[in-house]
């Protein structure tokens, strides 16, 4: 489609993430055995053909910049590119304030391009979107600014943009992240209408109010909590449902999970093991790119009496199960489990080793971390609370590079 800019704002701190966050900024935290959460606000624009993205980054991005180059480079022939673009202090020596000025910073990038939209994209969150059809509804309505929104628990009305809606989609309230009183779906007190973190600006509406924002001293240059209400109070401003989104050869339409905590997204793993998963890798009709190593398939080996036993889990390429069980759990590249030990509902990201013996359970290991024989974690956590991050719901942390029980 013509005339289209992508945005990704991916430079997330992503703190509720901790340690999985320690060395690498949220968007590349690995996800899913393969992935990184990058890879979805990507993999949503090119399967939509939006094909001129640049991905705006900040916090300790070198990991995501190797994954962009290796697994999102476009050839330079064509007008296509995704670019990743590092901080530069663009307008004098500071970082990035909000969202918002991590666009402020980069206009030129806009001018430059002359879209006639400018989609602007979160990029911590599972889920896919053919966002062409945001795209058409935003134009026929021709709006200043299309806010995607989802239902979520009242509960959960802190952690996101609250957004009212009049019969025609029009926005009439939003409140970023309201710490009581949440507006809640009327005839659903139980619900609340929450931003998605996602936009499609006419671009002369977005560079107008981004400038008149960075003027502002007393604004903290954020989508949620100064453009966005700035903007709606105007009159113009439409929010897109997002379950009316339909992604050809899907079952289910409308999964869309924020994996900013360690239980959400250990959560997000388990998705995808069940029975009839929301969320499908499977759909070739909606490829999922990603990096690929070259690495030989996933090995399973009985040793001796132990015959291994994988059921309910996804095991990545390079990796080796020698005589063990692993039962509801994600196993990134080169995972190497070995003999005797049971490793269930768990998530090792890559490159993990876990000796013989051992019984893992409802935990995160982070990359190329060892776990010594006959160690045993996640059964005891008031014991793990000494040695480990552990959640509030109960799933424990080895951090990257971590040597346990040796
Ligand atoms: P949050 O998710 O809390 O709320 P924020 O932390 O600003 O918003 O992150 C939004 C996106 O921008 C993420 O993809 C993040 O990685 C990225 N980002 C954050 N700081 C950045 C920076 N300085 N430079 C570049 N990128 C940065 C937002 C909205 C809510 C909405 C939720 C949905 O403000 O209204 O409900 O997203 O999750
Ligand atoms: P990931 O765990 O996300 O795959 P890597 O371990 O591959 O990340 O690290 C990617 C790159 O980032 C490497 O080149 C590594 O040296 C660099 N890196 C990691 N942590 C830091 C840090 N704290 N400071 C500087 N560079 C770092």
């Amino acid at each position: 489609m013509a005339g289209i800019l992508s945005m990704i704002l991916a430079g997330g701190e992503g703190t509720r993430l901790y340690p999985l966050t320690e060395s690498r900024t949220k968007p590349a935290v690995p996800f899913g055995g393969s992935y990184r959460l990058i890879d979805f606000a990507l993999n949503n624009f090119v399967n939509s053909d939006f094909l001129k993205i640049y991905v705006l980054t900040q916090f300790k991005s070198q990991s995501l910049n190797i994954h962009l180059r290796q697994a999102w480079h476009l050839s330079g022939i064509t007008d296509r590119f995704i670019d990743a673009v590092p901080a530069q202090m663009r307008v004098g020596k500071r970082w990035y304030n909000g969202t918002a000025d991590a666009i402020y910073q980069n206009a030129r990038f806009i001018e430059i391009n002359e879209p006639d939209h400018v989609c602007i994209f979160g990029s911590d969150h599972i889920y896919k979107m053919d966002v062409r059809q945001m795209v058409d509804y935003h134009k026929q309505l021709k709006a200043d600014l299309t806010v995607a929104a989802i239902k979520v628990p009242i509960s959960q009305a802190d952690q996101f943009g609250i957004i009212e809606v009049d019969e025609q989609g029009r926005m009439i309230g939003f409140e970023e992240k309201p710490k009581q009183n949440p507006k809640t779906i009327p005839g659903d007190p139980d619900h609340v209408l929450a931003s998605m973190g996602n936009y499609v600006f006419e671009t002369q509406t977005l560079l107008t109010s981004l400038s008149k924002d960075a003027e502002n001293p007393e604004s903290s240059n954020d989508f949620g909590k100064d453009i966005i209400p700035e903007l709606y109070a105007k009159g113009n401003v439409f929010v897109y449902d997002f379950t009316t989104n339909q992604i050809e050869g899907e079952v289910h339409h409308g999964y869309w999970r924020d994996v900013g905590t360690i239980d959400s997204y250990w959560a997000a793993h388990m998705d995808l093991l069940s029975e009839d998963p929301e969320f499908s890798l499977y759909n070739p009709k909606f490829p999922l790119h990603t990096y690929y190593p070259p690495l030989p398939p996933a090995t399973f080996k009985d040793v001796g009496e132990n015959v291994v036993k994988v059921s309910q889990s996804l095991v990545s390429a390079g990796s080796f199960v020698l005589g063990s069980v692993v039962e509801r759990s994600v196993l990134g590249f080169r995972s190497h489990v070995r003999s005797g030990s049971i490793v269930s509902e768990s998530v090792l990201i890559s490159n993990c080793r876990i000796g013989e013996g051992c019984r893992i359970r409802r935990t995160i290991i982070d990359k190329g971390a060892e776990i010594a024989p006959g160690t045993i974690i996640g059964e005891n956590l008031e014991q793990d609370r000494k040695l480990y991050t552990v959640s509030p719901e109960g799933i424990v942390v080895i951090p990257k590079g971590a040597k346990i029980g040796f």
